[in-house]
């Protein structure tokens, strides 16, 4: 899967109106410097197409409903030519947006992702193909559109069809990267524990002591702090995307 190629070349973009990154092409944009939103000093983190970082556990969100045929009120203004392959119709609430997709049982499976939003399922990237051959249980890769901070981030997830009813997923990625206290580097990771597409409503775990594992007092939630090498580091927030923690020491 190249996953870590696309993220390189899609990742970041500094504004919606360049439109859709399509994987290899180009030179990869440059990052977004971090504006002057909210306080604290922030770290950009980098993407991992790996789940369950420092053995963080993850709750199931909700994802497909496989419906036949699109429903009126769904909102399909185009969809992409029919290749004879059965096709699903559906709804996919991520990052507190409603997204369109359309998912086809073919092989590799595709699932095409409204990115932006406009019901026109034709004028987005090329659909993600699920890594393995079945629509279900299966790993696909997304780009979604956080507006807020005009950034796209790859989002990788497991889709499966789960024991508590219904087809759902849990994030396989997570962003990390260093935090730099008395010269001594930390490991940072966000992760979308609960499930939604926004890293702003989970805690940004510092591995403070070092040992491979979010403990105890190491997962924070803004506005909480741990010691560490004799510093207090606070949590100021960490964006809906993931990209940018921000952490206030003293
Ligand atoms: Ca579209
Ligand atoms: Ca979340
Ligand atoms: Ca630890």
């Amino acid at each position: 899967m190249n996953f870590r190629h696309r993220s390189i070349a899609a990742t970041m973009l500094l504004t919606l109106a360049f439109g859709c990154s399509k994987s290899g092409e180009g030179p990869p944009p440059p990052p977004i410097k971090a504006g002057a939103m909210g306080g604290g000093t922030p770290i950009e983190l980098q993407p991992s197409p790996e789940p369950f970082p420092l053995g963080l556990s993850v709750s199931q969100g909700s994802g497909l409903h496989l419906f036949d045929t699109p429903s009126p009120d769904q909102g399909f203004k185009k969809i992409p030519q029919e290749s004879g392959a059965k096709r699903h119709y559906d709804e996919f609430t991520i990052a507190g947006k409603t997204h369109l997709v359309i998912t086809e049982e073919s092989n590799p499976p595709k699932f095409w992702f409204d990115e932006n939003r406009n019901g026109d399922l034709t004028d987005d990237r090329t659909p993600a193909l699920g890594e393995k051959s079945e629509l279900i249980p299966n790993t696909y890769s997304i780009h979604i559109r956080y507006d807020g901070e005009k950034v796209i981030a790859p989002y990788r997830f497991w889709l499966f069809g789960s024991n508590m009813g219904g087809v759902r997923f849990y994030p396989v990625c997570h962003w990390h990267g260093n935090l730099t206290v008395k010269e001594k580097q930390y490991k940072v990771v966000a992760f979308d524990a609960n499930a939604d597409g926004d890293y702003s409503n989970d805690p940004v775990v510092i591995d403070a002591d070092g040992n491979g594992k979010a403990g105890d007092g190491e997962s924070l939630t803004p506005g909480k702090s741990i010691a560490i090498n004799g510093v207090q580091v606070t949590l100021a927030s960490v964006s809906p995307s993931g990209l940018t923690v921000r952490f206030n020491m003293k």
